[in-house]
C-alpha cells in the first residue's frame, strides 16, 4: 500500500462564485464575474453563477456530505463582493456572517476552514476604477484581506491570499476569455504585478496569521531539442512559472521574461520595495495542477494568453485527454514538485487544486484513476523529500466552469442542478476510503 503520514491533510476545494449562486442576497453586489456572464456569448449556453450549486443556502447539507467523506479540510473562497460590497470602505456585516456561519460549521464537524480570499470575484465598482492593472486595487485587497481577518482570523488556520493570479492576469486582461474580458497585453503583465504586490500588502494586513498564495503551475516540455523549441518552452516556464514563482521566493523577476515582455510594458509600474512587500516569507505554496504542457516553436504568430511569446505552439502530447481537452500525466505532477524543491527556498507545499471532467455520471472510473494516478505521483515526490504537506481535490462538487458554464463537470459530488440533489459519485466513496486507510 501507499501510505500518507498520519499528518497529510487530505481535502476538497471549491470556489464562491462557482457554487455559492444567492448573488444579490445580503447586500452582496456584482463582481467582474456578474457583468461577464450576463454579457452575450461570453459564457457557454449563456450559463451565470447566478444560482449555481446554491450552497449559499445549501451549505450545512454540504459539510454534512463532507463530513461522511471524512475530509480533513474543506478549501472554499471568500466572496469579496459579500463582504465589501463596494471593494473599499467598511464591512458588510450580513456578508462576514455567512462566512462566520459556514467556518463555524466546519469546525463543528472537525472539518479545517481553508479559505481564499481571491479567486476571481473582483468586486465590478474596483473594475471600473481600472480593475487590476490600476496599482489601488492591491492596495483595496489588503483593507479587504484585513477586514475578512479581523472577523475570522481566531478560527482559521491557514488564508490563501489569491487563487491562480495568471488567470486573473492574463485570461482576465489579455485573452478576454475571464472576466472582465480585455483583450491588452500590456494591462494584464501590469496586473499580474499588481496581483503579486496585493498578496504582500494582504499578508502585510494579516499579522500572526498562517499565509500561502495558490498558483497554478505546469511541467513544461520542449517538444525537441531544436533551440527555436527550446527557446519556446523557456518562454512559456517564464509566462507561467517563473513571472509567479521567482519574486514570491527569490524576490526579483526572471530576467529572461522581463526581456521577453519588455517591448509590451516596460517595468516602470514595478516600484522600488515592490518586491520585498512580494516576497515575504510564505507559510505555504499551494500548487493546483492540471496537465503538462508540451512546447514547441511556430512559424505563424498566435495570439494566446503568453503576451510577449506569440511564436509558441502548444503542441498535442499524444495521451489522453479529459472533457476540456487537457492531456492526462501525473508525471508532470511529480517533476513539477521535484523542481519547486531543487529550484526554490524549501516553503511548506500543498496541492490545492488537482483533478479533471469527465463526461461520466455517478460512475466515474476515469476520474477515479485520474485521482490515483496523481497521488501516486504525490507520495512518489515525497519518498524522494518534497515537503508536500496536503492534497485538495477539485472539485467537491459540480459546479459553474467559468467560460464552459455549467458544461464541464469537476465534482465528486454530482449536483443535479434543477433540484439541486446532491449524490456522491463513485469517486467520492474511493476518496473517503483513502482518507479513511491513509493511503492508496
Ligand atoms: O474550476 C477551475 C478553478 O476555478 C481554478 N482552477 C482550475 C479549475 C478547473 O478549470
Amino acid at each position: 500500500m501507499t501510505r500518507f503520514d498520519p499528518s497529510f491533510l487530505w481535502g476538497a476545494a471549491t470556489s464562491g462564485y462557482q457554487i455559492e449562486g444567492a448573488v444579490t442576497e445580503d447586500g452582496r453586489t456584482p463582481s467582474i464575474w456578474d457583468t461577464f456572464s450576463a454579457t452575450p456569448g461570453k459564457i457557454l449556453g449563456g450559463d451565470t453563477g447566478a444560482v449555481a450549486a446554491d450552497h449559499y443556502h445549501r451549505y450545512p447539507e454540504d459539510i454534512a456530505l463532507m463530513s461522511q467523506l471524512g475530509l480533513r479540510a474543506y478549501r472554499f473562497s471568500l466572496a469579496w463582493p459579500r463582504i465589501q460590497p463596494d471593494g473599499r470602505g467598511p464591512a458588510n456585516p450580513k456578508g462576514l456572517d455567512f462566512y462566520r456561519r459556514l467556518t463555524d460549521t466546519l469546525l463543528e464537524h472537525g472539518i479545517q476552514p481553508w479559505p481564499t480570499l481571491y479567486h476571481w470575484d473582483l468586486p465590478q465598482p474596483l473594475e471600473d476604477k481600472g480593475g487590476w492593472p490600476a496599482r489601488d486595487t492591491a492596495e483595496r485587497f489588503a483593507e479587504y484581506a484585513s477586514l475578512a481577518y479581523e472577523a475570522l482570523g481566531d478560527r482559521i488556520p491557514a488564508w490563501t491570499t489569491l487563487n491562480e493570479p495568471w488567470c486573473s492576469a492574463f485570461l482576465g486582461y489579455a485573452t478576454g476569455r475571464h472576466a472582465p474580458g480585455r483583450r491588452e497585453p500590456a494591462a494584464a503583465v501590469r496586473a499580474a504585478h499588481h496581483l503579486l504586490l496585493g498578496h504582500g500588502l494582504a499578508a502585510e494586513a494579516m499579522p500572526d496569521a498562517r499565509v500561502g498564495i495558490t498558483l497554478n503551475l505546469t511541467h513544461v516540455t520542449p517538444r525537441s531539442n531544436d533551440p527555436a523549441d527550446l527557446d519556446a518552452a523557456r518562454r512559456i516556464d517564464g509566462m507561467q512559472n517563473r513571472l509567479f514563482l521567482d519574486p514570491l521566493l527569490r524576490a526579483a523577476y526572471p530576467e529572461d521574461v522581463l526581456d521577453d515582455l519588455g517591448d509590451i510594458t516596460g517595468t516602470d509600474h514595478i516600484r522600488p520595495g515592490d518586491l520585498k512587500t512580494i516576497a515575504a516569507p510564505l507559510d505555504f505554496l499551494g500548487i493546483n495542477y492540471y496537465a503538462p504542457m508540451l512546447v514547441a516553436h511556430s512559424t505563424e504568430p498566435t495570439p494566446s494568453a503568453y503576451v510577449g511569446s506569440p511564436f509558441v505552439d502548444i503542441a498535442d502530447g499524444g495521451r489522453p485527454k479529459t472533457a476540456m481537452g487537457w492531456e492526462i500525466d501525473e508525471h508532470g505532477l511529480h517533476d513539477l514538485l521535484l523542481r519547486l524543491r531543487a529550484d526554490y527556498p524549501e516553503v511548506p507545499l500543498y496541492v490545492t487544486e488537482n483533478g479533471a471532467a469527465f463526461d461520466e455520471a455517478i460512475h466515474d472510473t476515469a476520474r477515479i484513476a485520474y485521482l490515483d494516478g496523481h497521488l501516486r505521483a504525490c507520495a512518489r515526490a515525497i519518498t524522494q523529500g518534497v515537503p508536500l504537506k496536503g492534497y485538495f481535490v477539485w472539485s467537491l462538487l459540480d459546479n459553474f466552469e467559468w467560460s464552459y458554464g455549467y458544461s464541464q463537470r469537476f465534482g465528486i459530488v454530482h449536483v443535479d442542478y434543477p433540484t439541486q440533489r446532491r449524490t456522491p459519485k463513485d469517486s467520492a466513496r474511493w476518496y473517503a476510503a483513502v482518507i479513511e486507510r491513509g493511503g492508496l
